[in-house]
């Protein structure tokens, strides 16, 4: 016949006739080890009494309402076919932390003979599985509490519904739900975790116009949303005196007969500084215990259409010249702007490159395309009056900001990487080296 336990309430420090506040089981019902039978609540806090040992509850012995004290009866359990728990000797009993010593619980009751645990009713008080009845706010049972925990729910964000406020296990159960369902923006508790932004009505202030966000832009606004609350972001600054390279790059495109614009320079140069400095084409992975580094090179670059931000990626840009790169640029630029694009078009960046410079304007902070790792801010060369030791030289100099994720990369790497972006568009020779 399978062994039976009473299980008592522990010791709860010196509190007494504390009430029954939740009974979290029936007879009938299947629970593990420390699974919370009912709960109890003094004047300041709450505590569970948990299962000694996996096994089927038979009966309780308490309703909601009800009062209890150290050794007060809560259930009886039917354990699991092993033979029932040793039943603790008086001194390893130990008084809660916080319970003073002269609440110290009364010797526990003998240990049964191995003969007597064989079968029947033994009586298991139990030792206290948490400092007793701990100081708790918001007001919820523990097993309430690793509930939310799990859910990652915020207990403070819910409202509860039991006796003096209260949070019960159904609060949260209400409070997720509400959160996931419906299109409209969650509660802070939950995610993104910041709070919102209240609705204004604008049409009191003046004439308004709705108009509804395109597809593309409702993609981009989420992915930049997310990758901006997730990635801890710093921006490096930086100017490369490109003035050779707008003559080389003139020159080229007159002979050629291509329309050689800035960005399969900076794109091939980019190449050549992630190979210098690896980290930079990494991403991290989810656990965020390992850095996944990247043997391959495709380099995304932002374009701007009328649907919205899209960021086309260009292949293998370490094994192309410039000339094709110029092309490849070219011909993504238009489908871009046709919508044509393939999603394939649009996966598999390594490191993106946005390029303000034929609009123009001075550095700015791109945000990190996650879960790349860093992103190259191009905004428009501008001739500056530059130092060279005697004397002023008008120099062609280009601003760059350089934003990165980091959680993967120091600012000395940073400003490493773009000193040697520097150099070399600065002087294009380099990128043979
Ligand atoms: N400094 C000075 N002139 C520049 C320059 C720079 N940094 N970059 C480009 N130019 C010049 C080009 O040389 C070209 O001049 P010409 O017509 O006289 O030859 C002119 O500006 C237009 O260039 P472009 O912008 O069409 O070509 P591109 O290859 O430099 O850029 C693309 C292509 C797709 C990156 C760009 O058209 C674009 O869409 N940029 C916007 C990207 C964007 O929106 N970024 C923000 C993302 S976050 O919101």
């Amino acid at each position: 016949m399978a062994k039976e336990v009473e299980v008592r309430v522990p010791d709860i420090g010196d509190y007494h006739d504390v009430p029954v506040i939740d009974v979290l089981v029936k007879p009938g019902d299947r629970v593990e080890k420390e699974a919370p039978l009912v709960t109890l609540e003094s004047d300041k806090a709450t505590m569970d009494v948990p299962a000694p040992e996996p096994g089927v509850v038979k009966r309780i012995a308490l309703k909601v309402g009800d009062k209890v004290s150290q050794g007060s009866t809560v259930a009886v359990l039917e354990l699991d076919g092993a033979p029932a728990p040793a039943v603790p000797a008086p001194q390893e009993t130990k008084p809660s932390p916080q319970a003073p010593a002269a609440a110290a619980p009364p010797p526990a009751p003998p240990a049964p003979k191995p003969a007597d645990t064989n079968e029947g009713l033994s009586s298991v008080p139990l030792p206290p599985s948490e400092p007793a009845l701990r100081e708790a706010l918001p007001h919820a049972s523990p097993a309430v509490r690793k509930f939310a925990r799990e859910l990652g729910v915020d207990l403070r964000r819910v409202a509860g519904s039991g006796p003096r406020g209260r949070i019960t296990r159904e609060d949260v159960q209400t409070f997720v739900k509400k959160n996931l369902s419906g299109p409209g923006p969650r509660d802070p508790g939950l995610g993104e975790g910041i709070p919102k932004i209240p609705a204004v009505d604008f049409a009191q202030f003046g004439p308004v116009e709705t108009r509804p966000l395109a597809r593309i832009r409702k993609l981009s606004a989420a992915h930049l949303h997310r990758a901006w609350l997730n990635v801890p972001h710093v921006t490096q600054t930086d100017e490369a005196d490109i003035t050779e390279l707008e003559a080389f790059r003139k020159a080229q495109s007159a002979e050629l007969g291509l329309k050689l614009t800035l960005l399969p320079f900076i794109m091939k140069a980019v190449s050549v500084a992630l190979a210098a400095y690896p980290e930079f084409n990494s991403s991290l992975a989810p656990d965020g215990e390992t850095l996944i580094l990247k043997k391959y090179c495709h380099i995304g670059f932002a374009a701007d259409t009328d649907m919205g931000l899209v960021v086309p990626v260009v292949r293998d840009v370490d094994k192309k010249g410039i000339a094709a790169l110029a092309r490849e640029c070219a011909e993504l630029a238009a489908r871009a702007r046709e919508g044509k694009l393939k999603a394939e078009d649009m996966k598999g960046g390594c490191f993106s490159i946005s390029s303000l410079g034929g609009i123009g304007g001075g550095h700015f902070t791109p945000i990190v395309n996650a879960p790349e790792v860093a992103i190259l801010g191009v905004s428009r060369a501008t001739l500056k009056p530059v130092w060279d030791g005697g004397q002023f030289q008008p120099r062609l100099m280009l601003p760059l900001s350089l934003s990165y994720d980091h959680r993967v990369i120091d600012g000395a790497a940073a400003a490493r990487f773009i000193v040697h972006l520097v150099k070399l568009l600065t002087d294009l020779r380099r990128l043979s080296l």
